[in-house]
């Protein structure tokens, strides 16, 4: 797929030029080309992906599988220039071969990327022997020149220094992707582990606990939760307004994108995402986590939502649902797939390990297996989060949004290491090159019950499961929380600057306590949960 020429369609170019940059027609399914050598002409999303509306999981289920059937063909095809003696074992793993997916919150992630995306070069055993090759997962070398117009012809290695770009990643002809550039242009490693380490315990594993709660499906998509005035769309269901919305599948993917590019990198920015090869293993987990999730909840699917960013198809604010066309991938020669065309894996003829296992049982099987799987810590009778919502974002870039415990002084320089460190909320949709998108609500919760327990607040005076029965009783007796003394939230920039909640759009934090019914796991979605405090900004 690399080494075909940029134009082919089955060129790795082309395919993840399908996501974001250069908005331009794959398969001529033609969008809009508001993008010019002097920048966005409107605020509109323009490459294909949908981010922060109810497609986000949908749209990108047809992308996983449009990749992984060219990357078959292209092992079907060098299977069969091995020597004889080889052939036929070669062939027979190109019929099994699969896209695979790397789960980046199972425990064994704490301890950093797999190396095999991280060396320079391996060693393969290719039709003419063995030989060393550069490592294909490790990077991939833009053949076109898709940079900012006042990069153009820059070498990154050149002296004096490249300096680490604070927004869209440096993307001329020639270059390799990177994650975490230093002001060599090499990537950083070191860096890259220790961040996904904090975010394995911090956001992966209690983001994925609470997802696998969540019944109704917009709450489990999207962070997008609130209508953009001016649009017709019903409301969504009452669940969605009355209890905390927790954390989505696409607040963690977000979260993971910035921390696998880190300031710089390409996978921190949508425009440039797919590009590192690292993407379709995250992208592939993702899917897996959201076929997961259907078998778990069977009944829940896609329902109305707007489009508010628009994609290079899209318009602003269009309404969506199941029927609206995945563009740019084709079922036949005039029609796209659609949501509804993919609901169900096993009619695209493939599968998960842990689906098949839990094939044919009791969803609830499958659910307290993967709550078991992620659970971020020992089980607590309470659980405890804060519950930020976002909206009206003054910038462009991603950024973080930081939750402390008992630290009133944190600031952008507390490292995240600090045992007051929470969690956080990404924020990494909200972008176009040049301009922000304002006109998107996120709601998502910082579980904070770990960094509680690791400061030694008590969570349970007793083991209220046998002993209290009032557990409103309970919260009011242990004073635990006032917002203002309690919680502090720092937004930062990739490049580590910190930003005002202001500039930062975050408007509200609610801190909320939850009892953990174990006869019940849907404990999240049942107005069981306690406001303990909120403040606006
Ligand atoms: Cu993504």
């Amino acid at each position: 797929m690399y080494d075909r020429p940029y134009k082919d369609m089955r060129s790795f170019y082309q395919v993840a030029g399908i996501h974001g940059l250069p908005y331009e027609p794959y398969d001529r399914v033609i969008g809009v080309h508001e993008y010019n050598s002097s920048g966005w002409v409107k605020d509109r999303w323009g490459g294909y992906c949908h981010h922060g509306d109810s497609m986000f999981i949908t749209w990108h289920r047809p992308f996983m599988l449009l990749f992984e059937s060219i990357l078959v063909n292209e092992a079907k095809k060098i299977a069969l220039q091995y020597n004889d003696d080889e052939k036929e074992k070669y062939v027979e793993a190109a019929k099994q071969l699969r896209h695979p997916y790397w789960d980046w919150a199972d425990e064994k992630a704490i301890e950093g990327v797999p190396e095999i995306f991280l060396i320079p070069e391996i060693e393969i055993n290719t039709p003419n022997g063995r030989k060393k090759v550069k490592n294909p997962l490790k990077s991939y070398t833009l053949p076109v020149d898709l940079s900012h117009p006042l990069e153009k012809g820059h070498n990154p290695w050149d002296k004096p220094h490249f300096i680490v770009p604070t927004s869209v990643p440096f993307t001329p002809a020639g270059y390799p992707t990177i994650r975490y550039p230093n002001d060599n242009y090499e990537d950083q490693n070191d860096i890259l582990n220790a961040s996904l380490s904090v975010y394995v315990s911090t956001v992966f594993r209690p983001g994925l606990y609470q997802m696998f709660h969540l019944s109704e499906y917009l709450p489990f998509s999207t962070i997008g939760t609130e209508q953009s005035e001016g649009t017709s769309v019903p409301p969504p269901p009452s669940v969605f307004f009355e209890s905390a919305h927790f954390a989505s599948i696409e607040t963690t993917h977000d979260a993971f994108h910035l921390v696998s590019g880190g300031l710089g990198g390409h996978l921190s920015h949508a425009t440039t995402a797919a590009f590192d090869p690292l993407f379709f293993f995250h992208h592939v987990n993702v899917d897996r986590l959201f076929a997961l999730w259907q078998e778990v909840f069977p009944n829940s699917w896609v329902s109305q939502n707007i489009d508010a960013l628009g994609t290079y198809t899209e318009e602003i604010n269009a309404t969506i649902d199941e029927n609206t066309d995945l563009t740019p991938f084709r079922k036949t020669k005039t029609e796209f797939w659609k949501s509804s065309d993919i609901r169900y894996i096993e009619k695209l003829g493939y599968t998960y390990p842990q689906v098949m296992m839990f094939k044919g049982q009791d969803p609830k099987n499958l659910q307290a297996y993967l709550l078991k799987l992620y659970k971020p810590d020992p089980y607590y009778g309470l659980r405890f989060f804060a519950k930020l919502t976002i909206k009206e974002s003054k910038l462009v870039g991603p950024y973080s949004v930081r939750v402390f415990v008992n630290l009133k002084n944190a600031t952008a320089q507390t490292p995240i290491t600090s045992p007051h460190f929470a969690g956080l909320v990404a924020m990494w949709h909200n972008i176009n090159h040049f301009h922000a998108i304002n006109n998107i609500c996120v709601m998502e919760t910082v579980d904070i019950t770990a960094a509680m327990k690791q400061l030694g607040i008590r969570i349970e005076i007793h083991n209220y499961t046998q002993e209290v029965n009032n557990v409103t009783d309970l919260l009011n007796s242990t004073t635990i929380f006032d917002i203002e003394n309690n919680i502090t939230i720092v937004p930062v920039l990739l490049n580590g600057k910190g930003i005002s909640l202001k500039d930062a759009g975050v408007n509200k934090v609610e801190v909320i306590s939850f009892e953990h019914d174990k006869v019940n796991p849907n404990f999240l979605e049942e107005n069981t949960g306690q406001y303990y405090d909120a403040k606006n900004f």
